[in-house]
């Protein structure tokens, strides 16, 4: 007899089924019982009762997908910053109400139990946490996709504040187990390394070469499994750890060597121990090019098993099936990599090969900053991976005989500049030049930036391939970054747009007309109110700093980097609190300053801006005689799920790069989509989020792209705006005296430096007197109460746009081409 197939709505819990799933997996899977259950075994138990729902829905969407055996996309990144999962996975199968009230009649909340997850940290900022709403909007979206990635052992550091500097401890996010994942034994994978390469005569005739590796390491799979929003499809996020290729040498053992062994093992482990925490380059690290290419050859492999599994060696159908994205450089070996199993393995010919390759990778540039293109030498690429670098230099070859010889015929310097190989005392591989000439397509990530990448960063490429080129302006995704991080504002939006907006973003335009309404703007500026309080609760818990939600909530969250101009944030501070000095009465709008970042731990200049960041909060709010006006707080440990805090209590978003050096944000569209106003230059995604909700809703400053390159080329000065300005001297004068350090003159100094003597990389003192302009302008808006929640609601309205489901529409339509698969 045919079992009947069920649907969606047969899979649907109800509270009581769901209260009973739980309580189930407490005593069968968690070993435990009501009465002394932790609250990690009731999120433990509450996960495994979701995931009978998660996996029923994997395993039909898989059965569906090689069943219509769908074209998919093939998402390569070495990092993706999952943050938390229980309250996404509850929101995107429509269970997080009927949750709340089956834990309810247990005795528990489950905003306490969700707590209890440890955030998924194994990214370091934009670009990781882009890739995880990506495949979020994937799934959502009912596209084929798989995430590929590394499973860290430790993500990314644990930030601790000590005496205002920012100690790293190691982060341990699975140690008592994480009930997301599940383990795939029968997919693991042997990856090779080292060794050399033999030319030997083939089978068919002629040469052949031999990759002899020099040592194997096992790669094992972990599934994280992605829900997306509605419980249709759930794809699959697969996540590489590494193994030693035999759990003993045995040989080594007999012969008494079980230490040597064990210290192999131990090095193998090591590949995927720990995520690097340079959100720029690590170019140059053995270790962190075994990664790359650890994860690569893992995915490439994985690809090509499901691939053969239905059209066995007939690659004739190879680019039809398969998408893959690079996201940013890291992944680039997966280019020489796909060569050469296609051609030493699967024995085809050069040119049919390069015909696959080239129209299966695309490319994604995240940023123009000359020390975060990835650049490897020779030697090391020779000594790890020494067929990988034939290779490259057969495609450069080509390349350069092929394409560039013909359009600038006998133009060395052009020939120099577009090689795949930089020239110099030590030669190197420049891995953005090899993805640009891998790939069909390259885009940028915000329409400046996208047109930056084409006249500044590869012109030359985008005059040989004009079409190569494209934008796909970044996104986030609305469930996560509205739905379930501002539940007040979210049900709101149900009552007046209904409940289509967490799919259809665009739908919140129509709340524009609402913005002059008073009774909408109250109802607005309560819930910011409301999430305000919340946010004076979790500071004073993990800072001891009071502070009043009457002040307008000012914050910069975001990786600590001069280019992001943090220090600009805190000289403008100094000049304020100066103010106050000088005049106790001074006119403003109570303000809290709210920070969280993390520097990468060699980064001194950025180590040092924390520290006076602290140290100023330490004056600052102790200083009676300011009134409670200006409140600074540095939030440790910035990550995922603090971020879900802080940014449906923000107030006002600081977007201040030197403009042409954001490539585009993403955390300036969560927070205005949450009713905060942007302070920004024009820079990144800045531009168009002004453009959406119109200039005159947000504060720009500042010089623009043109403005900088122009100030530049004629040779800036930084103390041309130190002595024209005597406020902004004072200010950095103050760095020199122990004012905030007492009895340390000089430990703030390095900042001074850097802006003076060091040349002031980042034009900071250029556009002091524009930012101070606009937080003038902030704080009048701030005192017309119906002005500002005007504004609020339509930024809040206006970010349509920057849906992450039409950042993926956007690749889907101009670069992978794939067709959505309903499933069922
Ligand atoms: N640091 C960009 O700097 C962008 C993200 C995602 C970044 C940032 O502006 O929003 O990527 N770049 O596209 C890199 O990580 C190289 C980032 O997160």
């Amino acid at each position: 007899m045919a079992t009947k197939k069920k649907t969606d709505q047969d899979l649907q819990l109800d509270k009581d089924q769901l209260k009973a799933s739980i309580v189930r997996h407490l005593r069968s899977t968690l070993g435990t019982s009501e009465q002394k259950a932790s609250p990690e075994a009731w999120w433990k138990a509450t996960a495994a009762a979701v995931n009978e729902q998660v996996y029923e829905r994997l395993t039909r969407t898989q059965q569906t997908h090689f069943k219509k055996d769908t074209r998919a996309i093939h998402y390569l990144s070495a990092e993706f910053l999952m943050g938390r999962l229980t309250s996404n996975n509850l929101h995107n199968l429509s269970l997080y109400k009927i949750c709340e009230e089956a834990l309810g009649e247990l005795g528990l909340e489950l905003t306490d139990l969700c707590e209890q997850e440890p955030d998924m940290a194994l990214g370091n900022g934009g670009l990781g946490r882009l890739a995880a709403c990506f495949i979020d909007s994937l799934a959502t979206l009912n596209y084929p996709a798989v995430g590929y990635g590394i499973h860290y052992e430790h993500g990314l550091f644990r930030q601790e504040i000590q005496d205002g500097r920012q100690i790293e401890r190691p982060d341990s996010w699975r140690e008592y187990g994480n009930p997301w994942e599940i383990c795939r034994p029968e997919s693991v994978q042997e990856i090779p390394l080292y060794g050399y390469v033999e030319t030997v005569f083939g089978d068919k005739g002629g040469l052949k070469k031999v990759w002899h590796a020099g040592r194997k390491i096992k790669g094992v799979p972990w599934d994280i499994p992605v829900v997306g929003f509605g419980g249709h499809t759930v794809n699959i996020l697969r996540l590489w750890e590494s193994r030693a290729s035999e759990f003993f040498d045995w040989d080594v053992f007999n012969a008494g060597g079980y230490i040597d062994s064990q210290a192999e093992k131990a090095q193998a482990e090591t590949i995927s121990k720990v995520l690097y925490p340079n959100d720029d380059t690590d170019a140059g690290k053995e270790l962190r090019l075994i990664q790359q290419y650890f994860f690569c050859a893992c995915s490439i492999k994985d690809i090509m098993r499901r691939y053969k599994r239905v059209h066995g060696s007939d690659f004739g159908n190879f680019a039809t099936q398969i998408a893959i994205q690079l996201n940013d450089t890291h992944p680039t070996v997966a280019i020489p990599e796909l060569m050469r199993v296609l051609v030493d393995e699967e024995g085809m010919d050069w040119n049919a090969a390069w015909d696959i390759s080239y129209q299966v990778f695309s490319y994604t540039n995240h940023t123009l900053l000359p020390e975060a293109l990835e650049k490897w030498s020779v030697s090391l690429f020779e000594k790890v991976l020494p067929r990988h670098l034939e290779i490259i230099y057969e495609i450069n070859a080509r390349f350069l005989n092929d394409l560039v010889e013909p359009k600038w015929p006998g133009n060395d310097a052009i020939k120099a500049k577009l090689s795949i190989i930089e020239e110099g005392s030590v030669r190197k591989v420049r891995m953005g030049n090899l993805c640009v000439i891998g790939s069909s397509k390259v885009n940028g990530v915000a329409e400046i930036h996208s047109k930056l990448v084409k006249e500044d960063l590869f012109p030359e490429y985008a005059e040989l391939w004009p079409e190569k080129m494209c934008n796909v302006t970044n996104g986030v995704t609305p469930r996560r970054w509205l739905l379930a991080c501002n539940p007040e504002l979210a049900e709101l939006y149900n009552e007046v747009v209904g409940k289509e907006w967490p799919l259809q973003l665009d739908k919140l335009r129509s709340v524009v007309k609402f913005a002059d309404d008073k009774a909408f703007q109250k109802q607005f500026m309560t819930i910011k109110r409301h999430n305000k309080e919340k946010l004076v609760k979790v500071i004073k818990a993990e800072t001891g700093i009071d502070i009043s939600a009457e002040a307008i909530f000012d914050v910069q969250i975001k990786r600590l980097h001069e280019y992001k101009r943090q220090q600009l944030n805190l000289i403008h501070i100094m000049a304020l609190y100066r103010r106050l000095l000088a005049n106790p009465d001074y006119d403003m709008h109570p303000r809290v300053f709210i920070f969280g970042s993390k520097a990468a731990p060699g980064y001194k200049l950025a180590k040092d801006i924390i520290y006076a960041i602290n140290k100023l909060a330490e004056r600052v709010n102790n200083d009676v005689r300011i009134q409670g006006k200006l409140k600074v707080v540095f939030m440790p440990n910035y990550r995922v799920s603090l971020a879900e805090k802080l940014i449906p209590a923000a107030d006002v978003s600081e977007q201040i790069s030197t403009a042409g050096y954001e490539a585009s944000g993403t955390g300036n569209m969560k927070m205005a989509l949450n009713g905060a106003i942007t302070i920004g230059t024009l820079d990144g995604a800045n531009i168009e989020i002004a453009e959406e909700a119109g200039a005159e809703n947000c504060a720009i400053f500042g010089l623009n792209v043109d403005e900088v390159k122009s100030l530049k080329g004629r040779g800036y000065n930084p103390y041309d705006f130190y002595y024209a300005n005597s406020e902004l001297k004072a200010v950095l004068d103050w760095f020199d005296t122990d004012y905030f350090t007492p009895g340390r003159p000089g430990e703030l100094s390095s900042i001074k430096r850097s802006l003076l003597e060091g040349g002031d990389p980042y034009l900071t003192l250029a556009d002091f007197a524009s930012y101070s302009e606009a937080h003038k302008l902030i704080d009048t808006w701030y005192r017309d109460p119906a002005l500002w929640a005007k504004k609020a609601i339509i930024n809040s309205a206006t970010m349509g746009k920057f849906n992450s489901d039409r950042s993926i529409q956007d690749y889907v339509d101009r670069i992978w081409n794939l067709k959505p698969c309903s499933i069922g």
